[in-house]
């Protein structure tokens, strides 16, 4: 059976929602830096020291969302989280998760890491609206996309929605509010309700997700 390393409230999230949404069986393991719980395990298996990390069940360790949701997707086709290889579809929505990989998710690092970056309090401030500019600039993309969809690849929930979905959500955290973008607000919801979703966020502990 597979293995999976996740820490609540990360991006792990996103391949915890494949895992349910595939009804694949997996063997959940939970990180936490504060408890120290299961840490040296975790930088054995990720030199980085970073979730999601997963086992697949021949013992292979595969590290990164873009690459584990892409294996999970793969493992149950019928589920049509990932279409087939080969198929435009399939390119565009890996497109979607480069993009909430390299642009969104790396777009909260800076709030994140203002403290570590600059001790000045001035600094810090400065470094927080940058980051808040560009993050509002990619919500004005995503919203722009969703026009006239349920999901960011049409009506089908793909492997990218898990990630998009799990990232977006990081907004209530750095007091970025999404509420003014209608179509993020109606998409966020649409994905919150989800049965496989609401099973992750209460395995995790996040039930208040939503703005
Ligand atoms: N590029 C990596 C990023 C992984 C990552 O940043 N994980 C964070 C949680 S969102 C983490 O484990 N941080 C702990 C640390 O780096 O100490 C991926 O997509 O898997």
């Amino acid at each position: 059976m597979m293995k999976f390393y996740f820490s609540t409230s990360t991006c792990s999230t996103s391949c915890h929602i494949a895992l349910e949404e595939l009804s694949l069986e997996y063997t959940p393991i939970e990180v936490s830096w504060k408890r120290d719980q299961n840490v040296a395990e975790l930088n054995k298996l990720n030199p980085l020291g970073a979730v999601p990390v997963l086992i697949s069940s021949q013992g292979k360790t595969l590290t990164q969302n873009t690459a584990i949701l892409e294996y999970l997707a793969d493992q149950n086709p019928t589920a049509q989280l990932l279409a087939a290889h080969g198929t435009w579809e399939r390119s565009e929505t890996m497109s979607w998760v480069a993009f909430v990989a390299s642009d969104l998710q790396k777009a909260f690092t800076p709030f994140f890491q203002a403290k570590d970056i600059s001790q000045s309090e001035t600094a810090q401030k400065e470094i927080k609206d940058f980051a808040a500019k560009k993050i509002n600039s990619l919500l004005e993309h995503i919203e722009k996309n969703l026009a006239g969809k349920d999901y960011i690849m049409g009506n089908q929930f793909t492997i990218a929605d898990a990630y998009l979905f799990t990232i977006i959500g990081w907004t209530k955290w750095v007091q970025i509010s999404t509420l003014n973008f209608k179509n993020i607000t109606n998409y966020m919801k649409r994905v919150y309700e989800r049965p496989a979703v609401q099973s992750v966020l209460k395995k995790e502990n996040m039930l208040d997700y939503l703005q």
